[in-house]
């Protein structure tokens, strides 16, 4: 199972601020992520979190594009966290292999034809709606059986729109329009998402429904459940630590 390093690029995540401050952390880290055996580097310049409020395009590209030019010179593969077909398309000019979107498409309707023109991996997450309300979307009947109802709806929307079978990953997104006990039961059926025969991400990372107060509380239930996955076939894990969950994965 591969592990995806995170590297938000926001200025909550690199307290002291400033443009290039915020750019040289970024860069650091990535540097660290790579020296601890990271597989993927998932840069993300919007912050997706419960009630979180969208940034500016030209803000969101301003963020990341310096980033990921200068991680890919240093030979690491990068994901592209965003859900604006330009970005994407501008990450992927700037050197990143990988199209990470939380709306599986929804958020932006060029995403999927840029995708396709782009003939990068598309990695397509079940998503309701922008964060700033999504918490009020978390209403199913049969939670693992909506949630791969409607991933199988962007599966379709994204080979009509010529995404290429082997290109496509999916993802149960993890505390998206979800609370607690859906997350668990998604983890508890992970798979049958497996079974739909994509590639399967998942992003739990210090996520609340893993309990405690803090995201520092949450790190052993996160490892924990990084080894849990490493049997079930799902293809990698999108974690803030790598180091750790390389060495459980190794253990
Ligand atoms: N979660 C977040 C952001 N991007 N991408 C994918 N594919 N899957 C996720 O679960 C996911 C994501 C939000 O988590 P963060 O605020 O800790 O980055």
């Amino acid at each position: 199972m591969l592990v995806m390093g995170i590297l938000n690029v926001t200025p909550d995540s690199f307290a002291d601020g400033g443009r290039h401050n915020e750019f040289e952390a970024a860069v650091a880290r990535g540097i660290e992520m790579i020296a601890e055996g990271v597989d993927i580097i998932d840069v993300g310049g919007e912050s997706t979190r419960p009630g979180a409020e969208r940034v500016s395009e030209e803000e969101e590209i301003a963020r990341t594009i310096p980033v990921i030019a200068e991680l890919a010179k240093h030979g690491a593969t990068i994901s592209i966290d965003t859900m604006r077909a330009s970005t994407a398309e501008a990450a992927i000019k700037a050197g990143a292999a990988i199209i990470n979107d939380v709306s599986g498409g929804l958020a932006d309707d060029a995403m999927l034809q840029t995708a396709a023109r782009l003939k990068v991996p598309y990695i397509a997450m079940h998503w309701r709606g922008q964060s700033k309300d999504m918490n009020s979307k978390a209403i199913y009947g049969d939670v693992v059986n909506d949630v791969i109802a409607e991933l199988n709806e962007r599966i379709d929307a994204a080979l009509d729109a010529g995404i290429q079978k082997d290109k496509l990953i999916i993802d149960p997104g993890i505390g998206f329009a979800k609370d607690a006990e859906h997350n668990w039961a998604i983890i508890d059926a992970i798979d049958r998402f497996v079974e739909l025969g994509y590639p399967v991400l998942v992003g739990a990372s210090r996520k609340r429904f893993l309990g405690g107060d803090t995201p520092d509380e949450r790190e052993q239930a996160t490892i924990d459940l990084t080894k849990r996955l490493g049997t079930t076939g799902v293809w990698a894990v999108r974690v803030h630590s790598v180091k750790p969950h390389k060495e459980v994965l190794s253990s």
